[in-house]
């Protein structure tokens, strides 16, 4: 390996809303499932918003209208969207993520990269199998990891070993697996560009990287200096960390199940000073807060608020998260609060507000 060579790791996770279904309803587990955007009682209504793999062996997708998936499948299972949850179990996939502790780019609800630095192809494995092991077994969810030598290629490698797999692309292997795939296949070519490069008798990558540099840069500007090293093997892409996609929280389960909310108040402070404690040292504001109650029955429940404003303040966070949970409490046993802030704004670098 090169010495400025770094290795990226892509995961997304597998069908990730009718995954997160699945997770807590196991008894769906082997028979077709679709999450959708309507109602149960209005399910021939809306579209498929993903499906499990054993949905898409009967040709059930993303984006089909419902009532053709139940016409390919009349035994379908079917649940409504429930992006509040799937919204939190993203956050713990993110959290599971970063916890590894290299630079992280959440790029959607279901997907991150992490840039790995100059670390071995085997030591990214093994990162990549643990971390997969992790999600597996702490969220109950299949996710597919890809490590390559750019960002986009560990991406594609991502994306061709779904589902449940792992993939490693090695710098050697890159233009050997790009050749023969379609222009459309790298990061940022959509249909338009794909027709203008069809112009110029390119329509594989393996075309684009033999094509002229110049040419593609006269017809497409920079972005075609860009395609043309992509095409090449040559990945400059960088990961950012998104902080307004960033949260950071704590949570903690009691000694002993309770229904007091004196109880619950006084481990909610203690939970806040930490989590403010951690935003002062990442140097943040904050302009939501989110708590969260886990009853003895393994359920939970979220609420979460976001103020007009940013803030920095240990006590408003504190306060809006006891109004909030208050109405969680006293009816079941608690096993675990937490609490959390998110929509994070780095200070540095920033005069006000
Ligand atoms: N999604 C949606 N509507 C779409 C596509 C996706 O609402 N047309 C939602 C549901 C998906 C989630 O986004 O679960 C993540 O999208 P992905 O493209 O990663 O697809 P999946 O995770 O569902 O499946 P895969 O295993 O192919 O990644
Ligand atoms: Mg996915
Ligand atoms: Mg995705």
């Amino acid at each position: 390996m090169g010495a400025e060579m770094r290795l990226f790791l892509h995961i997304d996770m597998d069908y990730f809303y009718a995954a997160c279904e699945e997770a807590r309803h196991p008894e769906l587990k082997g028979k077709p499932l679709a999450v959708g955007t309507s109602t149960v009682e209005n399910k021939l209504k809306g579209v498929v918003q993903t499906c499990n793999y054993e949905a898409r062996k009967l040709g059930i997708h993303s984006a089909m209208p419902t009532a053709m998936a139940f016409k390919l499948c009349p035994t379908l299972n079917y649940m409504p969207d429930d992006w509040e949850h799937y919204l939190e179990v993203s956050r713990r996939v993110m959290d599971a993520v970063k916890a590894e502790g290299f630079k992280t780019e959440v790029i959607s609800v279901d997907e991150a990269v992490m840039d790995l630095g100059d670390i071995e192809y085997g030591k990214a494995e093994e990162l990549g199998r643990l971390l997969k092991g992790r999600i597996n077994t702490e969220l109950k969810l299949p996710c597919t990891i890809g490590i390559s030598v750019g960002k986009s290629y560990a991406k594609m490698v991502c994306d061709i070993s779904k589902p449940n797999g792992l993939g490693v692309l090695k710098e050697e292997d890159v233009k050997g697996f790009l050749k023969d795939k379609e222009v459309t296949k790298l990061l940022g070519i959509g249909e338009k560009t794909a027709e203008r490069l069809k112009e110029m008798k390119v329509t594989t990558i393996g075309e684009l990287a033999k094509a002229n540099p110049l040419s593609l840069e006269n017809k497409f500007g920079s972005f075609g200096k860009d395609m043309y090293l992509l095409a090449n093997g040559i990945d400059n892409g960088k990961v950012v960390e998104n902080a307004e996609t960033l949260s950071i929280g704590r949570e903690r389960t009691f000694d002993k199940e309770t229904k007091d909310m004196d109880e619950v108040a006084h481990m909610l402070k203690a939970l806040a000073k930490e989590v403010m404690a951690e935003v002062n040292k990442q140097g943040y504001w904050f302009k939501g807060v989110s708590v969260k109650a886990r009853y003895s029955d393994f359920t939970e429940k979220l609420k979460n608020r976001k103020f007009a404003n940013y803030t920095d303040s240990e006590s408003i966070m504190l306060s809006s998260g006891i109004e909030m949970i208050r109405p969680l409490i006293g009816e079941k046993a608690v096993r675990k609060v937490g609490i959390r802030v998110y929509e994070l704004n780095p200070k540095k670098g920033q005069k006000s507000l």
